[in-house]
């Protein structure tokens, strides 16, 4: 093939090139034009397989050639699709108008938790008597959670199947009591305050159970601080979350931090005590466990006991909120269901 030929093989490509890229309307068709001309496979590597039949002297001026002709289709390329992303932005701009008198779209907004208004239901009653609201750490010492409290190596609470271990030395909390215990070790007293928080226990989920859920501990720490004033306490704060005709019974217990202990019921809010379906006929309601602390407890916390006395509290949240919204079922409040939770 004579370079003359060639020359006009490159011509007439580069002809009919431009002529379909002045057609091309969108940035997809110039590039099926660029495959079919500039291609691996494309009408230039054609060419250059033509060069074998070139003389060797005219093969440099050829080469020169396909290389001008593949310049001159690239620049122009580059031109048009510019123009065809100019004028689709400008049609895009022309035609998508937005319509600001339209309506907001809603935000969806969440719900506070029954658990959570529980929580600041009964923290609110207590900040009122002068409690603080003290958290601490669910990640706890087996020394904080169990010794500081009176409870014992060998006490059944620390087994195993209760408790979930991290270590020897360190267990997930099974009460919010080692705050308190961290609080008195502080040494700063009189003490008024409750801590609320999660707290696990290894126990199988069923309709009252769950391995974590969540209590409010009490604790006040003061001279002269008397059953008469964890009596009077408790009973105002059963008026307060249950309704002014609320009446509360205490009855003797056993907990290992307390001495005496007692749970104390509430007369049941459904009924007014009479006996029903809510309360299973029995007319009260248990409602938390209490006590006056043991004076090993302050031993062990840095606190004389012929010098202050103390009583503390422990309420279950999940207990106060299944009961307040007669929830039947504890599984319903780890569920997040929003049908559920926009109930409350
Ligand atoms: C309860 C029942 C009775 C309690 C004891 C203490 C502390 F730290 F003072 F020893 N805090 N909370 C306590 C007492 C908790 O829960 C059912």
């Amino acid at each position: 093939m004579s370079d003359g030929s060639m020359k006009e093989r490159l011509n007439s490509i580069v002809a009919s090139a431009m002529e379909s890229m002045q057609k091309a309307a969108s940035p997809d068709a110039l590039n099926e034009i660029r495959v079919r001309i500039l291609g691996k496979k494309g009408e230039l590597k054609e060419v250059m397989k033509g060069m074998k039949d070139v003389a060797p002297e005219d093969r440099p001026k050829v080469g020169q050639l396909v290389n001008e002709a593949r310049d001159r289709i690239e620049e122009r390329m580059a031109e048009i699709k510019e123009k065809i992303e100019q004028e689709q932005l400008e049609m895009r701009l022309a035609t998508e108008t937005i319509d600001v008198t339209l309506p907001a779209k809603k935000a969806v907004l969440g719900h506070r938790h029954p658990n959570q208004i529980a929580l600041e239901e009964l923290e609110r009653i207590f900040i009122g008597m002068g409690y603080e609201v003290v958290e601490g750490p669910e990640v706890e010492y087996d020394e904080y959670n169990f010794t500081k409290l009176n409870i014992p190596a060998n006490h059944p609470a620390k087994d195993e199947q209760d408790t979930f271990y991290i270590n020897k030395e360190i267990v997930l909390r099974t009460q919010t009591s080692p705050t308190q215990a961290r609080v008195m070790e502080q040494g700063k007293l009189p003490i008024r305050m409750i801590s609320p928080g999660r707290v696990f226990r290894s126990d199988e989920v069923d309709a009252t159970h769950s391995p974590s859920f969540h209590q409010i501990e009490g604790l006040v720490v003061d001279k002269n601080i008397t059953l008469a004033d964890l009596k009077g306490t408790l009973e105002q704060f059963a008026k307060e979350i249950f309704g002014p005709e609320t009446k509360t019974k205490f009855r003797p217990h056993h907990f290992p931090f307390t001495e005496p202990s007692a749970e104390m019921d509430v007369s049941c809010f459904k009924c007014g005590g009479k006996g029903c379906r809510f309360c299973k006929g029995e007319g009260w309601i248990e409602i938390l466990g209490c006590g006056m602390v043991h004076p090993h407890v302050f031993e062990m916390c840095g606190i004389d006991p012929n010098e202050y006395t103390g009583f503390a509290f422990g309420v279950g949240l999940e207990r106060i909120a299944l009961l307040k919204y007669e929830i039947d079922d504890m599984r319903l409040l780890y569920e997040n269901d929003q049908r559920f939770l926009n109930q409350f």
